[in-house]
């Protein structure tokens, strides 16, 4: 079949951010904007040339001619085997599953994860490396510098692939087989975690619990895992139809944008166990019975629990946590004598110390947990986690919580959010406390005293990258931590997420209300960021 050269001129602003590009809708429909992206890909790795390649999304608005234009591309630039999830669907973690399975050379993941979807909205490209993780910095970087100069792109003449249809297909020399989604991912957490304890969990006649895929891909791989594998009763998945636009809402999981879920959970009749995923299947939110565990400290107890759970019996080798994640992990990583690693946000940092083996479990305080059974944070995953605990340690989500801040102390938590700033605005801001930072050790500030600031710098230790300002860090002697970045993942102005940090050994206190408690520091980051007289907000507009 004859490869067709189409001429095209490069688009600005083809940066991946912290989870590949995002843009609106209507940005990725201009003639030549996905085409330049991904031929810039296919340009900048050559080993896809003859190897072979995953691809899916999480079903939202446009996944579906995303995927025939991929499948163009990609075979015109002589990719040998193409896989894709029936439907176009792939859930995040699902893509970093099939990748490391069946040994692919990469993968290309559409989705703008926890952004709304539909016309209006949000989509993304994100490019998975063959160990299944997001591509390097180095690699994004190759590839934006690509996408700066490109000036043709390969394509196919041909009628779009039927993406319903399970089974191999040709397009052009290309082989494309159309897999189920689901059964490889539902395979692997089956043998990482004990079913058996967990579907007698289910039946005992004493647990009620929902999942809430809030309309995004999740829905498919709950209704398998939890009601046809597990024995859940039918309808413990809510909203379990992936829709192209969420039904409307933020497929985010956290307290403000599940409050459905969040509902059900309160009350003495309250569910006992209450979970949530993301647009694309990668984040996860944890509810017993009137609690919320933060995604901190479920990092936390999730290390010091994984030698109860068959897949991680052998106890785990370190523990990584994205930087404006609490120093809850770090706690548990004294405990059991082990490496914590702080690195920059985003999935991508986690990768190489997954690889080297120095580390089993890591997290992010948005919502993100894994291990190493894929290279993604993986929402699914953390749920069932959660349920092999409650079944085997038989106490409730809110005594496992409490029983872990009585071992190692509470890190109180929160994340205050400022969207839709200015996008200058917000710049100065960053600038203003970059200039603070000298001067600030050993400042009193409200109760606190500074013991360090700093913008932050990773040095990866296995292969020496170093990546730059990565948020402001201001510590303090008490062990308390203000944390300032602007979100790397948003489509429209600028997003200021202020991460508020604070220790309390004594449980007499751990009880406390989270805002309460935290409310001086957050009066402390108000002042010194200079919030309200830069942006015009007096409060953050999300809360978690
Ligand atoms: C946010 C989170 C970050 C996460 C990223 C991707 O990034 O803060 O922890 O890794 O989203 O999550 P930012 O730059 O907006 O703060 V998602 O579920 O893509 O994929
Ligand atoms: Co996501």
């Amino acid at each position: 079949m004859e490869t067709i050269r189409i001429a095209t001129t490069p688009f600005e602003g083809q940066r991946p951010g912290t989870s590949g590009l995002r843009k609106k809708v209507k940005v990725f429909q201009q003639p030549g904007y996905l085409e330049n992206f991904v031929q810039s890909i296919l340009d900048t790795l050559p080993e896809l040339r003859g190897g072979s390649l995953v691809v899916g999304g999480d079903g939202r608005y446009f996944n579906r001619e995303a995927i025939q234009v991929i499948l163009r591309l990609a075979a015109a630039n002589g990719v040998r085997r193409l896989i894709v999830g029936r439907g176009g669907l792939f859930s995040t973690p699902a893509v970093s599953c099939v990748i490391r399975k069946y040994k692919t050379q990469g993968g290309i993941v559409l989705s703008a994860s926890h952004n709304p979807g539909g016309p209006d909205e949000d989509f993304g490209i994100k490019f998975n490396s063959a160990n299944g993780g997001p591509a390097p910095e180095s690699v994004t970087d190759a590839i934006f510098a690509r996408t700066k100069t490109i000036d043709r792109y390969l394509t196919l003449d041909t009628p779009p692939v039927d993406l319903d249809q399970p089974g191999v297909c040709t397009l052009g020399e290309t082989e494309i087989e159309i897999i189920d989604p689901v059964r490889d991912y539902a395979d692997l957490m089956e043998a990482l975690f004990d079913f058996d304890a967990i579907h007698h969990l289910f039946n005992s006649g004493h647990f009620q619990m929902r999942f809430d895929a809030m309309h995004a891909i999740t829905g498919p791989y709950a209704i398998e895992i939890l009601e046809n594998r597990l024995g859940a009763a039918p309808g413990t998945v809510m909203n379990g139809v992936p829709l192209e636009d969420f039904g409307g809402g933020h497929p985010d999981p956290n307290l403000a944008h599940a409050q459905e879920l969040v509902a059900l959970t309160h009350g003495s009749d309250g569910l006992d166990f209450g979970a949530a995923s993301d647009g694309d299947g990668d984040r996860n939110m944890i509810l017993g019975r009137n609690c919320f565990v933060t995604p901190s400290d479920s990092l936390a107890i999730l290390a010091a629990n994984a030698h109860l759970l068959p897949g991680y019996r052998q106890g785990i080798r370190g523990i990584a946590r994205s930087m404006p994640t609490s120093q809850a992990a770090n706690r548990v990583a004294d405990f059991l004598g082990i490496e914590c690693f702080e690195t920059p946000t985003g999935w991508k940092f986690f990768g190489n110390l997954l690889d080297a083996g120095r580390i089993t479990l890591c997290g992010e305080e948005s919502f993100g947990t894994g291990s190493d059974h894929v290279r993604e944070k993986d929402g699914l995953w953390a749920v069932l986690f959660w349920l092999n605990l409650l079944a085997v340690r038989q106490q409730s989500v809110a005594e496992i919580l409490t029983d872990h801040w009585r071992r190692f102390g509470r890190n109180f938590y929160t994340r205050h959010d400022y969207e839709g700033v200015d996008l200058e605005a917000a710049e100065g801001l960053v600038d203003h406390l970059r200039r603070l930072l000298p001067d600030l050790p050993g400042r009193q500030l409200g109760a606190e005293t500074v013991s360090y600031a700093d913008d932050f710098a990773y040095t990866d230790p296995i292969d020496g990258s170093v990546s730059e300002r990565q948020g402001i860090r201001i510590g303090f002697a008490s062990g308390a931590r203000i944390v300032y970045r602007l979100s790397g993942t948003g489509t429209s102005g600028a997003t200021l997420r202020v991460y508020l940090e604070y220790f309390e050994p004594n449980p007499a206190l751990h009880h406390r209300d989270t805002q309460d408690a935290m409310r001086p520091l957050v009066l402390i980051a108000r002042e010194l960021a200079q919030i309200e007289t830069r942006t015009g907000r007096t409060e953050p507009d999300v809360v978690t």
